[in-house]
């Protein structure tokens, strides 16, 4: 017997990110081969995008995905995230010419008050939620504070990309493939700020810095590539990043879903690592049942480490003030 279709809501859908996500969900590649799934995918009410949006919707009917057993295609939240399993928030207000970013924190906090808002009255009582629209950390916070239902550690948000680029270019510094890198995780906000805590990972199983050899480099170039590497995309291909997006948000919401799997999420903190109590910030979480995760709390960390979690903390903590009235 065929298993309970998983209900994935997608907001942002016919853009970028969500091109490059929504056929691979639909094949399974996110939730399992034998896992069926019905998208409830939402873009603003308005002609173009809701056009745009029946045009992805007619490319996946054309795929024939044997996993994909129905679409919903809406603007209304509430209809978007009715009894929905995952709620991946990808859409929000990209960043105009001359607009501060503090202008943008609020103008996006306030698509998240709403969302948040009907998630928490209509999404299914497992529902999980990953945030991937920017700044994510706090757009996260801002829906999970319209939770009533739902605790805070159902809400989310991606810090993987930067963990993948993290895990590559340690990768192509020491000549070896990706699967001998791990143990790199990323701490605190997904901006340029991020701490990609070279000093715990490990290269062919030995300290990455000790394989490396040139703590110079793992200072002032590796942190740096890894916290620009969003603009330098943005600089060579004349738009952000999407498909390396869309992949990384597959890697998330599957090792969420895998038991054993340790990689980095944003959380609540609760204090964890030094941070704030209240902000999300990247951290290692080890996926302990389909549906549940732990913290990993036992990586000390040196003063280096601590000092880049400070300034990292520090602009979490000013983001979250930036929109305290959205609170
Ligand atoms: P696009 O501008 O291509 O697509 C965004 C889509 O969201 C548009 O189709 C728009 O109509 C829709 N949208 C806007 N407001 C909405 C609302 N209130 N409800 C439903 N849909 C809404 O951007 P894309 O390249 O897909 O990027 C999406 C977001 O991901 C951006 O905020 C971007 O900054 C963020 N990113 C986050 C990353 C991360 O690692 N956390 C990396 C990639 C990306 O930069």
């Amino acid at each position: 017997m065929s298993k309970t279709p998983i209900r994935v809501a997608v907001t942002g859908a016919a853009g970028n990110i969500g091109y490059a996500l929504l056929f691979r969900i639909a094949s399974g590649e996110m939730l399992g081969k034998d896992q069926p799934v019905i998208l409830q995918l939402l873009e603003i009410p308005v002609e173009g995008p809701q056009k745009a949006l029946k045009g992805v919707a007619m490319e996946l009917e054309d795929c024939a995905f044997p996993l994909l057993q129905d679409m919903v295609l809406t603007g209304d939240a509430d209809v978007a995230f009715k009894d929905a399993n995952w709620c991946l928030l990808v859409g929000s207000k990209p960043r105009g010419p001359g607009m501060e970013r503090a202008d943008l924190l609020k103008d996006n906090g306030k698509i998240f008050i709403g969302q948040g808002q009907a998630i928490d009255k209509v999404a299914a009582d497992d529902a999980r939620i990953a945030v991937v629209g920017n700044p994510c950390n706090t757009n996260v916070m801002i829906a999970a504070a319209q939770a009533k239902r739902l605790t805070a550690d159902r809400f989310t948000a991606m810090v993987r990309l930067d963990e993948n680029r993290g895990r590559a270019q340690l990768a192509k510094k020491a000549g070896v493939s990706i699967n001998e890198v791990s143990d790199l995780f990323i701490y605190g906000n997904h901006s340029p700020t991020m701490f990609a805590d070279f000093t715990h990972a490990k290269i062919g199983g030995k300290a990455a810095a000790e394989v490396i050899g040139d703590e110079a480099w793992l200072k002032n170039e590796y942190l740096p590539t890894v916290g620009k590497r969003g603009a330098a995309i943005i600089d060579a291909r004349g738009q952000s990043s999407a498909a390396s997006a869309a992949n990384a948000l597959i890697d998330h919401v599957r090792d969420l879903s895998t038991p054993g799997a340790i990689h980095s999420v944003a959380v609540k903190s609760e204090g964890r690592y030094g941070f704030n109590p209240d902000v999300w910030a990247g951290m290692p979480v080890k996926t302990t049942t389909a549906g549940s995760f732990e913290v990993i709390e036992s990586y000390e960390m040196d003063d280096f480490a601590k000092s880049k979690i400070a300034l990292t903390n520090y602009e979490l903590v000013g983001e979250r003030e930036t929109i305290k009235d959205l609170l």
